[in-house]
């Protein structure tokens, strides 16, 4: 664990733009996030930010009442001083403390939070003058502290109210609070950061002679072909007959998920008439283009997802349907589908608990690993990062049950965690400390069905803002939206109109996939070498020097496993 306030201290960026040294005086961003309840919490992040008395080392200064709970401030056996809001007749009887908010600024916030008996869901709310706004939850329980980090921003500046409430009314127990403001200017430099580090390498490319000596003086192009960051889209089955959607899609997306056809439902309508026809073909051309399918999805444990005839289904029988839909599309599609969605939506519904047993995810996951241990075995759920609203949905809920099924999986299993993003409007400090929750996990974590409600006039904007925290968080290993094509229009989200011009967000996707590409062009330098700062992917190099009359052409991959390469001039 590292200590994060020592990534807090405000450290001086200096950029030289264009020959003026601008000053910045930013705030790094810390990651960090605890996932487990402890009995001894950890410090307050950023020192507590803009909270008074963060710590209750002086009593309760900066803190009062909300609504008619009263306080209290304690002493734990280790010397440690909290606060107490008990007799709490509401939820929202509580503890709080003003501050004073900014419109243009983003909060993170975190708090160390406990309660006297059994567990409760606890809420971060900030009163404004525009109504409360909900920054976090956790569930808090009596035997530990746990850790609840979340955001906010606001619509209008000026006071506002942070306090805690609770879906019971036992005493909540508070400590170690903090609240971080961020420029937007800072927020931006807190991707630019991951996109160095993360994203991007220094590469050096070697040009030789054919006697394998080096060739100076060379001028070197370094042209994307794709990118290495998975950055893909659904589509549909309408994309076999359809030239113009195929060209659209191939010539920019790395991966894909199928929106309908590898479900249960698409590939087994009728009992016992299995038809793979459609899903084969769409896997073709993805494979045919260079593209990397997730599988999606082997269950949906959406009720109203199910056929006619599985709901019919005794449980001795639909357990042998189970059994042969696994054995059946696993096979198929092992080595051709790089992940897989078992039991789609498994957070929110339970169709399979509610007829086979609790722990019926568990062990449909335990036979997808036993059939394909390669295949990353996904967790895909909606409401994780969109919004607050859905408690059945917040990260600690996911992560209970992502803990279950692992902890009955063999050590070797691969999980993924698949976020869906079906976003209305975004609240971006939420969506990266969410992220930071699920990253404490250490597994694959993808951005999966990517899209936003809405019009032209804000779908645009939140789809850049989601798809840049996304792809500048530092445990996000894949995007993949959800705009799948069809006549009749798309789910929520349509990139192009039916001829395949751009819409407005379709536009964004291309600047940003133009902008996550690099291309650069020099001249080899004494030592043959030309150096640069380069996305990682797939490139091609093109050499031109005077020893020859035609270009020679190379194509290289520059990933954190190579950034040196050779190249031989003909
Ligand atoms: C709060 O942080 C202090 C260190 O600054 C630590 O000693 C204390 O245990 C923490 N308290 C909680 C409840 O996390
Ligand atoms: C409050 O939340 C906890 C934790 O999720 C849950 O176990 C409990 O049943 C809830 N209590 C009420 C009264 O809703
Ligand atoms: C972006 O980040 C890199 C590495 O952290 C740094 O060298 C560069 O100056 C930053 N650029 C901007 C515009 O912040
Ligand atoms: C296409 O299929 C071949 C043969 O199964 C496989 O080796 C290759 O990796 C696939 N390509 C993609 C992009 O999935
Ligand atoms: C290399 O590039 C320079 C500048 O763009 C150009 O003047 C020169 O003709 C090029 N040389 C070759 C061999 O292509
Ligand atoms: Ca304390």
């Amino acid at each position: 664990m590292t200590a994060p306030w020592e990534k807090a201290v405000l450290f001086l960026l200096v950029l030289i733009l264009g020959g003026q040294a601008i000053f910045v005086n930013s705030v790094p961003y810390d990651y960090s996030a605890t996932t487990e309840c402890l009995a001894e919490p950890l410090k307050p992040q950023y020192g507590g930010g803009i909270i008074v008395n963060p710590e209750f080392e002086k009593s309760l200064d900066g803190w009062t009442s909300f609504g008619y709970a009263n306080v209290a401030h304690k002493v734990s056996k280790s010397g440690n001083k909290f606060s107490v809001a008990h007799d709490r007749s509401v939820p929202h009887h509580s503890i709080s403390q003003k501050v004073q908010l900014d419109k243009d600024k983003l909060y993170t916030l975190s708090a160390w939070l406990r309660v006297d008996k059994g567990t409760a869901d606890v809420r971060a709310v900030v009163k404004t003058r525009n109504g409360f706004v909900a920054a976090g939850t956790i569930e808090a329980k009596a035997s530990c502290w746990s850790m609840l980090k979340g955001g906010l921003t606001v619509k209008t500046s000026g006071e506002a109210e942070i306090f805690f409430e609770s879906n019971t009314t036992s005493e909540i127990w508070i400590d170690n609070v903090s609240l971080q403001p961020f420029t937007q200017e800072e927020w931006r430099s807190h991707h630019n950061d991951t996109v160095h580090k993360e994203r991007k390498l220094t590469a050096k490319i070697k040009v030789k002679d054919p006697k394998g000596k080096p060739l100076a003086g060379a001028n070197v192009t370094v042209t994307p072909i794709r990118m290495g960051f998975p950055f893909g889209n659904a589509i549909s089955q309408f994309i076999l007959k359809n030239p113009a959607y195929q060209e659209w899609f191939a010539s920019r997306f790395t991966h894909t998920t199928f929106e309908n056809e590898m479900k249960w439902y698409s590939t087994e309508y009728t009992e016992g008439h299995e038809d793979y026809t459609v899903a084969d073909d769409m896997l073709e051309f993805a494979n045919k283009s260079g593209v990397h399918v997730r599988g999606h999805n082997v269950f949906w444990n959406d009720q109203s997802a199910q056929m006619k005839w599985v709901e019919k289904l005794t449980k001795e029988q639909l357990q042998k349907a189970v059994t042969k839909r696994i054995k059946s599309v696993v096979p198929r599609y092992k080595g051709r589908v790089i992940h897989w969605d078992v039991n789609n939506e498994n957070v929110h519904f339970n169709f399979y608990e509610t007829k086979l047993g609790p722990d019926a995810s568990t062990k449909i996951y335990k036979a997808v690993h036993e059939i394909d241990p390669n295949v990353i075995l996904f967790m895909n759920d909606f409401n994780t990062l969109e919004q607050l609203g859905d408690t059945n949905a917040a990260p600690h809920k996911y992560l209970r049950k992502f803990r279950e099924i692992r902890a009955g999986l063999p050590k070797t299993a691969k999980m993924g965690i698949g976020l869906e993003s079906h976003f209305e409007v975004p609240n971006i400090p939420f969506m990266r400390a969410a992220l930071d929750q699920f990253a404490t996990m250490g597994v694959p974590i993808w951005l999966t069905e990517v899209d936003v409600a809405g019009t032209d006039a804000t779908q645009a904007g939140y789809l850049e803002q989601i798809l840049r925290e996304g792809y500048s968080h530092p445990a996000v290993q894949g995007i993949v939206m959800w705009a799948s094509w069809s006549p009749k229009g798309c789910y929520r989200m349509c990139l192009t109109d039916n001829d395949f011009k751009n819409h407005p967000v379709g536009d964004l996707v291309d600047s940003l996939i133009k902008e996550w590409k690099t291309h650069v062009e020099g001249t080899t330098a004494e030592d043959g070498s030309i150096q640069s700062t380069l996305s990682h992917g797939d490139y091609e190099v093109k050499v031109n020097h005077p020893s020859s009359d035609a270009p020679s052409v190379h194509k290289i991959k520059v990933d954190p496993k190579s950034h040196e390469h050779e190249v031989t001039h003909h």
